[in-house]
């Protein structure tokens, strides 16, 4: 049973068997959160695509009901791919998703909940207005698909975006409506870029200036920037901009892939991610697709399935530069058995086991300090590219001050082991910290995918601490570093540090000594997921 086997997580959303990915439209309705995700019910590889549906009052547990679209009309016969979900007027929410209708051409359908009394929303009912988006003459019609939560600009209209490319160039295409069933497209894409291929799964959201809290989808407060994500090269990236909802300007601060600025959601194993405003919390909460990382048939042998993300919340940070990550606060719930400790000297080359949790389902926050920062190696300015730099100054190679961080899934002996860590540099008077994700040594199982992954971390640490929390749990490892100004998340399959057999220690490899100023883990809890289907048994 892939219930069975030692990856399959603990407190990460998943399907109880087969092929996930992308999530779609989720929501907030009548106290109860909706998350709909691209579904193979037959198989544990990509093909039959429906949007399985599932539902939690907390962000936590789940229960799987039956699946909301199939593709069993003309118009989506080839496919139920992704979408997003839309609150009309009077609340009623609607899908709106791509149905692939051969495999070269999409188009855009509409789909109801057919009893809105029903906070459940069991079933979804498709318009006999589908298509109600179809491409014109001279658009690539294959690559044209995603369509975006719509937001309402002051005209009334409402707008979408939907990914498209254009000369094998990634662009969000603008449509706009006043009725939701007749859609016009204006002349230019809001955004579009020559540096990328198709952009999937676009996001376009405000995010307010100095504020606590997310903000609904159509807010045109004036404290506010807008957030555009695209998908593309495996990779979520996003661009903070200006929109001016009278002319449907979106101006860019720094735009995809500009040098020296390439933000993304996640360094490592985080697509086609959507996200939603909470009304009840007030806050906007990211959901992204991991992907197993082996190869097909391993994958399907491993676990038949794919995992989905823990919810993130999002806000801008503080300098309005990028945005920040945590996970939801639900969470902490699951946190039971707990070690903590506050000043601990790691001295240069040692490691520390932090004994007392369940290392392989657990929640670890660390902060970490140094008197010897002016000792940092200093910064070649030819080092532009922080995943480079992690790949060659691995975990093993020492430095002045680092690499130290956490050993996660790790082995008894340390043949196997994870290492999330930071390295500290010096740069014109100014320091520069990078953070790594280090799956090199993480199973002693070849032919495994074991990139390395990196990203610079804007944390002055003469002023404030290196703090990192990552969240274990078994094959997944989300790093969030900084307080989320960086997160990677790494998906590894140890082959000895499973389940009780996995540790979890801190380390230094730097010449000189480290400070540990704060470090709380805990042990989780399970969640509970469980199916509640009437209809048919497609899971
Ligand atoms: N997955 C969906 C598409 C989307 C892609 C199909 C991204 O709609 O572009 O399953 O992972």
């Amino acid at each position: 049973l892939p219930q069975d086997q030692p990856y399959r997580t603990g407190y990460h959303f998943q399907p109880p068997k087969n092929w996930m990915n992308d999530p779609n439209g989720p929501m907030y309705y009548k106290g109860v959160y909706h998350l709909f995700y691209q579904y193979n019910p037959y198989a544990a590889v990509w093909g039959n695509i429906t949007w399985a549906h599932s539902i939690s009052y907390d962000l936590v547990n789940w229960i799987h009901l039956d699946i909301a679209l199939s593709p069993d009309d003309p118009f989506d016969i080839n496919g139920c791919w992704s979408g997003s979900t839309t609150f009309l007027s009077g609340g009623k929410p609607i899908i709106l998703y791509t149905g692939g209708v051969t495999m070269n051409r999409q188009v855009q359908n509409l789909a109801e909940p057919k009893n809105l009394s029903d906070p459940m929303l069991r079933e979804w009912v498709k318009s006999s207005h589908n298509p109600v988006i179809t491409h014109v003459d001279g658009m690539d019609s294959e690559n044209f698909r995603d369509p975006t939560t719509a937001w309402q600009g002051p005209d009334g209209l409402r707008r979408v975006l939907v990914g498209n490319e254009m000369n094998s160039h990634g662009r969000a295409l603008l449509y706009r409506s006043r009725d939701f069933v007749t859609w016009t497209q204006s002349k230019e894409p809001v955004h579009s870029s020559t540096r990328t291929g198709m952009w999937e799964c676009p996001d376009f959201y405000p995010v307010s200036i100095d504020g606590k809290n997310g903000v609904d989808t159509s807010s045109l407060d004036k404290f506010r920037k807008h957030v555009l994500k695209a998908s593309f090269n495996s990779s979520d990236h996003y661009v903070l901009g200006n929109y001016t909802a009278v002319t449907d300007n979106f101006s860019v601060d720094t735009d995809f892939l500009d040098n020296g600025s390439d933000l993304r959601y996640d360094y490592d194993n985080f697509y086609a991610s959507k996200t939603f405003f909470d009304s009840a919390k007030k806050r906007r909460i990211l959901w992204a697709w991991i992907q197993e990382s082996d190869s097909t048939t391993d994958d399907v042998k491993k676990t038949g399935l794919v995992y989905s993300h823990f919810p993130r919340s999002i806000l801008l940070s503080k300098t309005g530069k990028q945005l920040i990550q945590w996970p939801v606060e639900e969470i902490e719930k699951q946190r039971t058995v707990n070690v903590r400790f506050k000043n601990k000297e790691l001295k240069g080359g040692s490691v520390l086991e932090i004994s007392g949790i369940t290392a392989s389902q657990s929640d670890v926050e660390v902060s970490f300090n140094s008197s010897n920062l002016k000792e940092a190696d200093l910064l070649d300015p030819s080092w532009v590219d922080p995943q480079l730099l992690c790949s060659q100054k691995t975990a093993s190679v020492g430095g002045n001050i680092g690499p130290f961080g956490i050993l996660v899934l790790a082995s008894k002996d340390l043949t196997e082991q994870t290492s999330i860590f930071f390295r500290v540099f010096r740069s014109n008077e100014k320091y520069v910290v990078l953070m790594c994700s280090d799956q090199s040594r993480s199973s002693l199982e070849e032919g495994l995918k074991k990139t390395i992954y990196g990203a610079f971390i804007d944390i002055d640490p003469l002023n404030e601490m290196i703090s990192l929390r990552s969240l274990i749990d078994h094959s997944i490892v989300e790093s969030f570093g900084g307080e989320g100004r960086a997160c990677i998340t790494a998906r590894v399959y140890p082959k000895l540090a499973i389940d009780n057999q996995a540790y979890l220690y801190a380390f230094n490899n730097s010449t000189f000594d480290v400070n540990i100023s704060t470090l709380n883990a805990w042990s989780m809890k399970k969640a509970q997921i469980v199916s509640f289907t009437k209809r048919r048994k497609p899971h």
